[in-house]
């Protein structure tokens, strides 16, 4: 039967199918992109020149260009590494008890109502993305049967959101966020966008320090979004990529998290945490997931289901960058360490901010550039084209996100000039050689 002409064409037909005899099963499959943000680094690692700077990932940099190990990061390290407690077991699904304790208290405050009561289950996630990614899934399975499974998100806003919500089974929105004309919030835009949003809709915000613009709400815009929240029922979802980082201090950058979650309701809400900017972690992925609830007993059943959602998809999270983070956050001689240097890099965020403002203007360049000044965090979106950041990366070998944001973290003193010198050319004669 085996060798019959039929059973041989049906050989054939699947050797075929998979690219013939000792072809690939993936023949078929297509080149993907470069990430936009993260390919970055690739094309940045395979240029030689020798002025060749890197702004496009949004990662920490010395006055030298050197990647940054805080200090009370190397020495917590130390500590757990010479625990003879310390060893290698699975840490729960849930993650390090302590990180997450500690994580809640940095985004509400310690003696938070809702910490205090019990409201807040926590699970420890793969960084900022894992715990967006964790939140997303539980929303599209867990948001009530009938209600819509749709997410606004900024536009612009970070890249990988649109897709961490899209794959986890969430119809992506947008509001409008930023105004090009006036390089500041449409906060008009915004609101009637969010009135017109289906009751139980999810509103993705950034905590502070927008990504990629700059741009934050103010204090009293960020009331009138709570009010709007409430009044059209919307799930507030925050994304804290940047506590700490944008001001330089942890408590300010934390206002409108802790603003939403104080109020009346009490406000059910979403919160994801990363560790990776404010305490140098990026390659250690430790984050946080929180979720806001009415009671004590609705959190223990969401704390549950979350868990559902980790198990199955890498059983548990890592240990050393939540020890790490919960050693630095309980003590209090490296929890001060930390917030000093944590002080230290928004300052030298904020020197190049100035740096490269006062070059850019050196240089009489057409149009206003103080946005360069105004707007908050760790990157400048220059309103530069794709055509002017290609020259850019091509003719200067600066290598830059193509949506024109730069990460000013990756400036220092002697880069400015360099930088502040391309930008002219790209705006005065569009960088022709
Ligand atoms: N949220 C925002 C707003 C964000 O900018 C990032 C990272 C993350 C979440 C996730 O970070 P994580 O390392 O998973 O904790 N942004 C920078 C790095 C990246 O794209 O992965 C960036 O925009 O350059």
């Amino acid at each position: 039967m085996c060798d019959s002409p039929n059973a041989r064409l049906a050989v054939l037909a699947r050797q075929l199918c998979a690219g013939g005899p000792g072809g690939s099963t993936w023949e078929h499959v297509q080149q993907a992109p470069p990430d936009p943000i993260i390919g970055v680094n690739d094309s940045y690692r395979a240029d030689t020149d020798p002025r060749k700077l890197n702004l496009g990932v949004g990662a920490y940099r010395t006055e030298e260009g050197k990647p940054y190990v805080l200090r009370a990061v190397r020495e917590a390290e130390a500590a757990l590494a010479a625990d003879p407690a310390a060893n290698k077991e699975y840490l729960p699904i849930a993650g390090l008890p302590e990180f997450n304790r500690l994580s809640r208290e940095l985004a509400l405050g310690p003696s938070h109502p809702a910490i205090r009561d019990g409201r807040v289950a926590t699970v420890q996630a793969l960084s900022g993305t894992g715990a967006l990614r964790v939140g997303a899934e539980f929303l599209a399975q867990h948001l009530p049967p009938g209600q819509p499974r749709v997410v606004y998100l900024p536009n612009p806003t970070w890249g990988n959101h649109k897709t961490i919500f899209g794959r986890a089974g969430m119809q992506v929105r947008e509001y409008r966020y930023f105004d090009a004309k006036t390089r500041g919030l449409d906060f008009a835009g915004m609101c009637a966008d969010l009135s017109a949003a289906p009751p139980g809709a999810v509103l993705l915000l950034h905590a502070c320090a927008h990504n990629p613009t700059g741009v934050d709400p103010s204090p009293e815009q960020w009331r009138q979004l709570l009010a709007l929240t409430q009044e059209r029922k919307l799930l507030p979802f925050f994304d804290s990529a940047y506590q700490g980082f944008a001001s330089g201090d942890l408590d300010a950058d934390a206002a409108s998290v802790r603003l939403f979650a104080s109020a009346p309701g009490p406000q059910e809400m979403v919160l994801a945490q990363s560790f990776a900017k404010n305490m140098g972690l990026y390659g250690e992925r430790a984050g946080a997931l929180s979720v806001v609830c009415k009671s004590k007993e609705v959190a223990g059943r969401v704390e549950s289901q979350l868990k559902l959602v980790i198990r199955p998809m890498y059983s548990n999270p890592p240990m050393h960058g939540a020890a790490i983070a919960a050693r630095v956050m309980a003590d209090p001689r490296l929890n001060a360490l930390w917030k000093e240097e944590l002080a230290g890099m928004a300052h030298r965020i904020k020197a190049m901010r100035q740096a490269l403002y006062g070059q850019l203007v050196a240089r009489q360049l057409p149009g206003d550039w103080s946005f360069v000044l105004k707007q908050i965090g760790m990157f400048s979106y220059t309103g530069l084209s794709k055509a002017q950041c290609e020259v850019l990366t091509r003719k200067w070998h600066i290598h830059l996100t193509m949506d024109g944001r730069i990460s000013m973290a990756g400036l220092s003193a002697a880069s400015c000039p360099y930088l502040a010198e391309a930008i002219a050319d790209v705006v005065t004669n569009g960088g022709s050689a």
